[in-house]
């Protein structure tokens, strides 16, 4: 699957990049292209500058709200994030169509942290515009979660993850959530370091967009996932997750047959990748309330046995009873037994549920602040007549 990857804000441009990374990495190692070219937009020059593999010219990171921004960011106004890219959004897209690949896309990916003010206010604006001009071509979003210490030390993160979700739910075709607070929770000795946090959040797509681009006969899977299977399952609310394990090195003269322990091995490798890709999902959900579900699996050919799909099928559909299960098999790799997890149109979140109840508690409470500063003013204006004896 070829995707047209667009960071919008420092976090979505700095994930983008990790994308173009990606496919520099497919193609080096496996001599596909898994994007058809990757962006990244901001209000903030700096942010640009800091950025690695996107092509640097001014058509691959497009600087947006000129005067308005002056190249420093919005300051977390996501309202002025939304109208920068509302008036920009001609530039952008002038960009992107002119890219060569642009016919080969299979689908937008665009990136944008929901707390921050350019990435947040522009992702819904231009999901909705692609959308709209680009008809039958899926546009998906991924939206990063903030770290929950900014809950409470920065004003704006509720009120922008909840506009954020908002916005993009109802233009998006499936939204990929990223909570950075899971991340933290996985590797506490690297902490909040933002760069490790981007890697494993991209590391999911890699197989699953590179099996249906494998073309070396040798390469495709009995059952291949492609393009097709992944846009039938993307709907809605959507996490990622990727499990694997270490496979045994086989001497072919040392055992020439397999027994019946290796067979058990490989089926409780496989399981246990399929348990941690559920366990390292992009945000914590119950599985239950996934409507549809994806699980590759990726292994050395010899590995690779229809039992052992089959195993993980059934071991999904136990977590998972009411999804729609889309498979397939990559025989690829050495030494490991990857396996790939998506669920995606998931009917509750807690955690997006939350958002949505805290910023309309919010929304009351400032009401009720302006309320109070209105009546503050009326008492200012009564003393407008007295004289003043400084
Ligand atoms: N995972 C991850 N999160 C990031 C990164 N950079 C910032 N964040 C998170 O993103 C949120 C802030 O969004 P930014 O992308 O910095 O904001 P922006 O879109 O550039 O908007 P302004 O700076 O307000 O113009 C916070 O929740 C940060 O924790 C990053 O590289 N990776
Ligand atoms: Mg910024």
């Amino acid at each position: 699957m070829k995707l047209l990857v667009i960071g919008l804000g420092q976090c979505g441009g700095r994930i983008a990049d990790r994308f173009a990374r990606l496919n520099k990495r497919a193609h080096a190692v496996r001599g596909i292209n898994i994007l058809a070219d990757a962006f990244a937009v901001n209000t903030d020059v700096a942010d640009l500058s800091g950025l690695r593999t996107i092509k640097s010219d001014y058509k691959h990171r497009i600087l947006v709200g000129g005067q308005r921004a002056n190249g420093h960011g919005v300051g977390k106004i996501s309202e002025l994030g939304a109208e920068i890219a509302r008036e920009d959004t001609d530039k952008i897209i002038d960009s992107i169509r002119k890219t060569e690949q642009f016919y080969e896309t299979d689908a937008f990916l665009l990136i944008a942290a929901a707390a921050g003010g350019t990435g947040s206010g522009s992702i819904g604006v231009l999901s909705q515009h692609l959308k709209e001009r680009y008809i039958g071509k899926p546009v998906y979003d991924v939206i990063v979660l903030p770290f929950r210490q900014e809950e409470t030390t920065e004003t704006r993160t509720i009120y922008n993850t909840a506009t954020c979700l908002k916005s993009t739910y109802l233009v998006a075709d499936a939204i990929f959530l990223i909570d950075n607070q899971r991340y933290v929770k996985k590797d506490s000795s690297t902490g909040t370091n933002l760069a490790t946090i981007n890697a494993r959040a991209v590391e999911p797509f890699y197989n699953l967009l590179c099996a249906g681009e494998e073309t070396n006969q040798k390469y495709v899977g009995s059952k291949t996932l492609d393009a097709g299977d992944i846009i039938q399952t993307l709907t809605g609310w959507t996490v990622i997750g990727q499990g694997s394990s270490r496979t045994p090195r086989r001497i072919p003269l040392c055992r020439p047959r397999r027994d019946f322990r290796d067979k058990m091995a490989e089926t409780s490798k496989a399981a246990h990748s399929m348990d941690k890709a559920l366990s390292e999902l992009s945000l914590t959900c119950d599985p239950k309330n996934t409507g549809r579900a994806l699980y590759l699996v990726t292994a050395p050919p010899k590995e690779m046995r229809m039992e052992v799909i089959k195993e993980l099928g059934d071991n999904l559909r136990t977590v998972a009873p009411d999804a729609l299960i889309r498979s397939g098999d990559y025989p690829r790799q050495k030494g490991w037994l990857d396996v790939t997890v998506v669920l995606s149109e998931i009917s509750s979140v807690r955690q997006i549920t939350n958002y949505f109840t805290k910023a309309i508690e919010l929304i009351s409470v400032m009401k009720a602040k302006r309320g109070a500063e209105y009546q503050n003013r009326k008492l200012e204006e009564t003393f407008d007549g007295i004289p003043v004896l400084l």
